[in-house]
């Protein structure tokens, strides 16, 4: 497959609420959307970089230098077999996952598209749809948390993630325990915490959650083991599982018993079925992250997402919670069953809106 050009379309998209975690508030969404050509074809990525190095210390800003300086050059004009060559390509450039997972995205599209086959079909997918759930940021008020759960509720939604962060972590989960007894409810700290409050959120463990996402540090494995050890509910790990050997490392230290698999912060899809592999072989559930894509990153998790190995549901939710116009002519949208259908066309199975795209773009680079 010879790679002919590549566009880098740095975008900024109105987000229908704003979206508040531990690390931050946004209220539109940037990212950079990878348009890669290939013998009449056009394959499309997503890089889930953002604005702010909160999540991650990629920014839109780093991710566009990475591909423009150093990614480009050893893509473009050159014959990639596959995802694994592209890794191979790759793999002097230390870090900047997320830069390199959007190229390997647009690299799949263009594979399926080629071979006729959906990425679904290309990992081997089992379900044709997908069970999700939705991730609440935080609000103002436990009564405007309740409110907007009950919302997403009332929308279908039959998984609920809310953020917490320290101070009313414990009142706001009980809050909602309270008012959805039977709800499926998960925590999400993305790294809030320190081993001197564990004790103080013990109370946690008596509301039934399917999981306590990335409580203590970012870089962290160890700290997260002595974590588990304290709880009987999972803990996740959602950024510090930034490689399969990383997953190793947390499933060897017991530093939790379930992984986020973000095809971004494992530095592409392939890294994600490593990931979901390595769990499986180790009878650990895995779901699938969320970093508020647009249609076509949606397209992408949920094809990951259909293999066996997905047993929790995602932070994969409709289109119409993030955005009102969306880059791609599809819309994902939620079935009455909590499940949102898996796209079954070639490769990502989406359209690009050029019309929409262009009306988001900050910037646009030819390479
Ligand atoms: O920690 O899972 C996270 C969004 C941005 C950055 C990190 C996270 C999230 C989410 C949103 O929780 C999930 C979604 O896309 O709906
Ligand atoms: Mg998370």
């Amino acid at each position: 497959m010879k790679i002919e050009s590549i566009t880098f379309h740095h975008i900024s998209m109105p987000l229908i609420a704003p979206f508040e975690t531990s690390f931050g508030r946004e209220t539109v969404r940037e990212c950079i959307i990878i348009e890669v050509r290939s013998d009449g074809l056009t394959g499309w990525g997503e890089c889930v970089a953002s604005y702010n190095p909160g999540y991650n210390y990629e920014t839109t800003g780093t991710a566009m230098h990475i591909l423009k300086e150093f990614i480009s050059p050893l893509v473009l004009g050159k014959d990639i077999q596959n995802a694994l060559d592209f890794q191979k390509r790759v793999e002097g450039i230390r870090g900047h996952h997320l830069a390199k997972a959007g190229v390997e995205m647009a690299l799949w599209d263009l594979i399926g598209k080629r071979e006729g086959k959906s990425l679904k079909q290309l990992f081997g997918g089992i379900r044709d749809k997908v069970e999700v759930g939705v991730s609440v940021g935080i609000q103002e008020t436990p009564q405007k948390l309740v409110e907007t759960v009950t919302d997403f509720v009332n929308t279908g939604y039959a998984r609920v993630k809310i953020k917490i962060k320290p101070g009313k972590a414990v009142a706001e989960s009980q809050a909602i325990r309270k008012a959805f007894p039977d709800i499926r409810l998960q925590v999400d700290a993305n790294s809030a915490f320190t081993l001197d409050d564990m004790d103080s959120l013990l109370p946690l463990d008596d509301l039934n959650l399917l999981l306590i996402e990335q409580p203590l540090f970012e870089d962290d494995i160890w700290d997260h083991h002595k974590f588990q050890a304290k709880f009987k509910t999972p803990v996740c790990l959602d950024e510090s599982i930034v490689s399969p050997r990383h997953a190793r490392y947390a499933i060897e230290m017991k530093a939790c018993k379930i992984v986020n698999i973000k095809a971004g912060r494992l530095g592409g899809l392939s890294q994600g079925i490593m990931v979901h592999d390595l769990a499986q072989q180790n009878n650990m559930p895995v779901w699938c992250g969320g970093m508020l894509e647009t249609g076509i990153g949606r397209a992408s998790n949920l094809a990951l997402s259909s293999m066996p190995n997905f047993i929790l549901p995602g932070d994969v939710s409709a289109s119409d919670r993030y955005y009102k116009r969306d880059i791609t002519h599809e819309r994902f949208v939620l079935n009455a069953d909590s499940t949102i259908d898996v796209p079954n066309k070639p490769g990502l199975g989406v359209t690009v809106d050029e019309d929409a795209l262009t009306s988001y773009t900050l910037a646009k680079v030819v390479v």
